[in-house]
This record gives structure tokens, C-alpha cells and sequence, in this order.
């Protein structure tokens, strides 16, 4: 692995400025992979290249991890916005899947150490059931599931089985796609990273694979998902109001910050029903918002009584285990109170509802915000690391060369040092006062690499209005860089800190 890829180095910054997050790194990238199809062509490794390369045009790879039944399958459904991947047990659940856009349906079965064939598939209205020819689950490296889909064209969705799982085999393979010990590139280029409790073993999986080579998941490249959060609380009405004081105290916590660049709550069965809700769903569920509150409120205190009591609600015990299975016992609360308290007039009104309540509209901007929008840096990232241990394996006339400037614009790019000096202050490197760290976060695009977020402006901030606060930026980090009293790891965030905002003023037509 190149040296000082996450390391702490004072490179020199040079490459890309910022307000439009990786192009011109991107573009260098790209014109690299060019020259190495070059020194590589007619080997072994063309294929790669040429696969490292097209990996630089296709959508962010998003995995989603953590332990069994977390609530993975059931999140990554919600963001598609279908019902794909199976949840619970059966055997396709303990196979890492792909979920990517296409023009076709089709499922690919890679099997362990033999060639890739077609696999036969249903779907039925709660997922994909994929007929794995026989085969053991552990004799399959992975399926690539093909669909055609809007939200497959922004990411592509790695489900994974549980950490801490099943099997020591199972644990194995989530490990394998992010922290591959081998020379292989990683998979994925983000990371959404459930957890249902802050359980040490979570942490301990996380750290694992932190503080090495930037190819391992970081909080750069890592968002904490507090997830099945409608149980905590035990389905209280109230329920997502705790998960996000939960949430909060763990994304402040120093081991959950060096792992996930922040948590938020989400009920990741109710956003995968709001998002694929039925009209039948919403008839039911009316008629328990036409019962008397009081009533209501009798019936829902726990899912047996739910089951069993007031034949004359018109719900067969088949209809209301369905209902508890979609939407949870807070979900069935909270969809009827919408729809007796009036917020939710139609179907569509209160999948909007349901689906904003859930996280998930909170979870998609912070992904826009933390991912997408730094989607070419990330890719790049993925697309020169794979170089990088492509030139390693296998030296050739030319190679050297390629190395050597894989090595400097990885040292010395500036949306990489960025990168690199968010995870130093999120490791606890970088020190000073909460509201210093906090202004440097923002500036260096921690909390999203748009001019006016990174200036702490509102959106429609004008360019003057821009300028000056980039220009005052730019001063008050020049005089803590020059201070002699800031200390030295202040000093280096400071310079990165300055280099972001000369890009802004550069952007904005102003010279810094
Ligand atoms: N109450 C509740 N149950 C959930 C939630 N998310 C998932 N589940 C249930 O938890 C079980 C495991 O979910 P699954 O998505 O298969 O977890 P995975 O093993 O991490 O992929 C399933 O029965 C889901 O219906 C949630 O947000 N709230
Ligand atoms: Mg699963």
C-alpha cells in the first residue's frame, strides 16, 4: 500500500480545489488508468485494468454491514424503494448480494472458483428468491442482482450477511469485502454500518480495519445507522424522538467518531413499508384510526393483544399479523394517529409521512450529502488504491513510473488531504477547541463539500455574501497557521483548512 495513503503527511496540496469535489482528481486518475492500460496491455492484468477503470464511470458502491439482524436487507429495500433483498434467514441471506442498475433483470451466480452463470429467480411481493442450482450457500461467492431502477443508478448496494454471525465462514466474508487482507482492490467505495445497541463487538469490527490504509473503511467513507430504531422504546409513540438522543450521545462519543463520520436513527422497516406501501395497507389501517382514541390506544398496547382483541374491528388475525410484520407495533400507532389526526389523508400522503418519520429522508440527504456529492473522490480513491496494489504484484517497464504517481497524487491531492485531515480530528489527532474543530470540519467539507455548507451560509447565499466568507475564513486560518503557539498537527489542518478556502475564492472568482 503506498505510504502515507491515511498516514499523516504534510504533502504538498496541489490538484483540485474545492467547490467541485474530485474533478480535476478524477480527471487525473482517469488519464493515469489510460497509461497503465498502456504498460499493462497483452498481460495478465488488462482485464483488471479495464475493469478498474470502467469501475471509475459506474455508480458509488454502497455495502451495508453489521450484525445479523440488524436490519440490512430491510434498509437496503427501503432505499431502492422495492422489496429485492430477502430479509431473515433462508440461505440467500448469508451471501454477499449485489443490487445494481441494468437494463434487464437477471441474477449472476459467481460461484467459489469456478466461472459466473445466470441463476433462475422469482419474486414474489416480498422479495427475490434466487434459485441457487443446488449449490450450498457456501460454495457462492456472491450474486449480482441486475434490476432496472432510478436509486440503483446512484449507488449500487452491497448486502452483506452479519457480523458476529451464523458462522465463523459468514463473519468472514463481510470482512473479506471490506478489509481484504489480499492484494485485491475493495469492493466497496462507502460503507453504511448498522448498529442496533452500541455493542463493543461493533466497535471493536470497526476499529479493526480503521487506522490502516485508506482503503479500509473510515469515517471518511463510513455512516453509523442506528437501526430498528422504532424498538427502542419498546414502540413508544415517542420512539424515534429517543433513538435520535441516542443517536446524537453516539455520534459524539470519540470511538464511534473514529469509525462513522456520524449516526442517525432510522426505522428501516417502516421506511421499506412507507416506501412500498398498498392501498389494502392504508384501508386497514383506517379502520383502526376510526376506533375511538382511547380504544386504539387499548388495542396497540402490545402485539398480542393486537392479535387477539376486538373481533369487531372488521381485521382478521391474518390481516393484523401482516400489519405488525410490515409496520411494526410503532408503525401501526403512529400510521393511524396520521390518519385520525388528518396529516395523512391519502396513501400517498402518508407514505411521504411515514417514510420522513422513518430516518430515511434524513438518511438519503446525508448520503447526498457525505457520499454522492464526493462521489469522484471516493472513486478515485477505490480506482488508485487498486492501481496502486496492481503495481505492487506485478513490476514492468513503465510501472515504476505509474507507482510513483499513484504515490504523489494520493500524498498530495487536495480532496484527499481533506479526507485525511477529517479522520485526524475525528481520530483525535488533530486537537483544540470545539468550536476551532468544529469550523475546521465545516471547512474542509465535513458536513457536505458545497460552497455555501462548508461557509456555513444558507443555499441561496449570493456570491458577494460567499466571497467575503471565504475571504474572512481565509484570514482567521492564516493567523492560526502562522501562530507559533498552534501546534504542529493544528498547523498541517490549518494549511489544508487555507487550501479549501483559496479554492472557494478561486471559484468564486475572487484571488485569495
Ligand atoms: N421493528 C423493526 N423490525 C425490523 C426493522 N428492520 C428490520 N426488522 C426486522 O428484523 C428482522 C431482520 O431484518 P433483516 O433486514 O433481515 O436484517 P439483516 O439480517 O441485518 O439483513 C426482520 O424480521 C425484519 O422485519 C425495524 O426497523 N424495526
Ligand atoms: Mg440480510
Amino acid at each position: 500500500m503506498a505510504a502515507g495513503v491515511v498516514g499523516w503527511t504534510a504533502g504538498e496540496e496541489r490538484g483540485q480545489v474545492a467547490g467541485e469535489p474530485g474533478r480535476g482528481l478524477a480527471e487525473r486518475t482517469r488519464s493515469l488508468l489510460a497509461r497503465a492500460v498502456d504498460v499493462y496491455r497483452g498481460t495478465a492484468h488488462a482485464q483488471r485494468l479495464e475493469a478498474i477503470r470502467q469501475r471509475l464511470d459506474e455508480p458509488l458502491r454502497v455495502a451495508v454491514v453489521g450484525r445479523v439482524k440488524s436490519g440490512k436487507s430491510t434498509l437496503l429495500n427501503a432505499l431502492v424503494g422495492e422489496r429485492l433483498a430477502p430479509t431473515d434467514a433462508g440461505e440467500c441471506t448469508r451471501i454477499v448480494t449485489w443490487y445494481r442498475d441494468g437494463h434487464t433483470y437477471q441474477v449472476m451466480l459467481h460461484p467459489r472458483g469456478g466461472p459466473a452463470r445466470q441463476a433462475r429467480f422469482t419474486r414474489d411481493e416480498a422479495a427475490i428468491d434466487i434459485d441457487l442450482g443446488g449449490l450450498p450457500p457456501e460454495e457462492v461467492d456472491q450474486l449480482v442482482v441486475t434490476w432496472p431502477s432510478q436509486a440503483l443508478r446512484t449507488a449500487t448496494l452491497i448486502d452483506t450477511p452479519g457480523i458476529g454471525s451464523l458462522s465463523e465462514r459468514t463473519a468472514r466474508r463481510a470482512w473479506d469485502l471490506l478489509a481484504s487482507e489480499d492484494d485485491e482492490e475493495t469492493p466497496a467505495d462507502a460503507v453504511l454500518y448498522l448498529m442496533r445497541h452500541l455493542h463493543l463487538q461493533d466497535l471493536e469490527f470497526l476499529r479493526a480495519f480503521h487506522d490502516t490504509e485508506i482503503s479500509r473503511p473510515n469515517p471518511v467513507n463510513a455512516i453509523g445507522v442506528l437501526s430498528r430504531a422504532d424498538e427502542i422504546g419498546v414502540g413508544r409513540i415517542d420512539a424515534m424522538a429517543s433513538a435520535r438522543r441516542i443517536a446524537a450521545r453516539l455520534a459524539a462519543d470519540p470511538n464511534v467518531r473514529r469509525v462513522v463520520q456520524t449516526v442517525v436513527p432510522v426505522a428501516g422497516l417502516l421506511a421499506e413499508t412507507a416506501v412500498t406501501l398498498t392501498e389494502t395497507e392504508v384501508a386497514h389501517l383506517r379502520r383502526i384510526a376510526d376506533l375511538p382514541v382511547k380504544q386504539a390506544e387499548d388495542l396497540l398496547l402490545s402485539a398480542d393483544r393486537f392479535g387477539e382483541l376486538m373481533p369487531e374491528l372488521g381485521l382478521t388475525s391474518i390481516e393484523r399479523e401482516a400489519l405488525l410484520d410490515r409496520f411494526g407495533l410503532f408503525g401501526v400507532r403512529l400510521a393511524a394517529a396520521l390518519i385520525r389526526q388528518k396529516v395523512a389523508g391519502t396513501a400517498s400522503e402518508l407514505a411521504t409521512e411515514l417514510a420522513e418519520r422513518s430516518g430515511l429522508g434524513e438518511l438519503r440527504d446525508l448520503l447526498g450529502l457525505l457520499f454522492f456529492e464526493r462521489r469522484e473522490v471516493l472513486k478515485s480513491r477505490s480506482a488508485l488504491l487498486a492501481l496502486d496494489s496492481l503495481t505492487r504484484a506485478d513490476a514492468r517497464p513503465g510501472s515504476q513510473a505509474l507507482a510513483a504517481e499513484v504515490e504523489e497524487i494520493i500524498a498530495s491531492a487536495h480532496p484527499f488531504n481533506e479526507l485525511r485531515v477529517l479522520s485526524s480530528i475525528r481520530a483525535g489527532w488533530v486537537t483544540g477547541k470545539p468550536e476551532v474543530l468544529a469550523d475546521l470540519e465545516r471547512l474542509i467539507g465535513g458536513a457536505g463539500t458545497a460552497t455555501h455548507v462548508r461557509l456555513q451560509l444558507p443555499p441561496d447565499a449570493g456570491r458577494k455574501e460567499l466571497a467575503d466568507a471565504a475571504a474572512e475564513a481565509l484570514a482567521r486560518w492564516r493567523r492560526r497557521a502562522e501562530n507559533p503557539l498552534t501546534a504542529h498537527e493544528m498547523v498541517i489542518a490549518a494549511r489544508v483548512a487555507i487550501r479549501s478556502c483559496e479554492g472557494m475564492l478561486t471559484e468564486l472568482g475572487r484571488s485569495g
